[in-house]
């Protein structure tokens, strides 16, 4: 058995857990976790709960979770994106401490509800300045910090039969950070979804997006 290219560390002072355990071959595409530094980060946690809102899509608003974003926009609108500078310290401070620096953009999702998702897609890649995409999931509530949170899915065609899709499944927990290559995934159609809510979470994703005009955060 080889090692994982979609593998997933839990965070933990002392030491970190593999999740999967099966590599697809290396022309597939792949996405890499850690053991991010864990510190107090319910504050964060709390103010992303009470910014996410439900943005109108199609006008009507989004049920399937709550949105926010800051710093440069990244798909949703004006009515959802907020300054980078309005991140709370806690969060840039936790995420200097995890070396997460070459970001401007963060894009918030609130999974409140059993039937929260995010439905199979892949990153608008042409609004990209970098690859590197990296997601990092949250317990709503401290009582949940140990339990599984949902499934992050992804799935792309089988080299032989491209009707036939092959896929990988991360079972979520607070602190899960799940990194990915967007441009790749694009290139080999790795699709990726949230499903199966368990427990009302926060994700977080960081990404460099183009045609930055305001300062990175950290
Ligand atoms: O909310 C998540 O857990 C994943 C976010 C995501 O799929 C995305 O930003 O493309």
């Amino acid at each position: 058995m080889q090692q994982t290219s979609i593998s997933c560390f839990f965070p933990g002072r002392d030491s970190a857990r593999t999740v999967s355990a099966t590599e697809p071959p290396a022309t597939e595409p792949s996405a890499q976790a850690e053991a991010p530094k864990l510190d107090d980060e319910q504050e964060f946690v709390d103010f992303f709960l009470s910014k996410a809102r439900s943005p109108l899509i199609r006008g009507a608003p989004l049920r399937t979770r709550r949105i926010a974003v800051f710093g440069e926009r990244y798909y949703w609108g004006e009515s959802v994106t907020f300054p980078i500078n309005q991140l709370p310290l806690s969060f840039c401070k936790w995420c200097v401490s995890n070396n997460y620096k070459d970001f401007n953009s963060v894009l918030v999702n609130v999974y409140d509800g059993k039937f929260s998702n995010i439905r199979w897609h892949m990153d608008a890649t042409n609004s990209l300045q970098k690859e590197e995409v990296i997601s990092i999931s949250f317990a709503a509530l401290r009582k949940h910090r140990k339990k599984p949170l949902a499934d992050f899915e992804f799935r792309w065609p089988d080299k032989k039969g491209h009707s036939k899709k092959k896929t990988k499944t991360i079972s979520i927990e607070h602190g899960t950070v799940v990194r990915f290559d967007a441009v790749k995934h694009r290139r080999k159609q790795c699709e990726h979804r949230v499903t199966k809510t368990l427990r009302p979470h926060v994700n977080v994703t960081l990404r460099k997006v183009a045609e930055c005009r305001r300062q990175v955060c950290a």
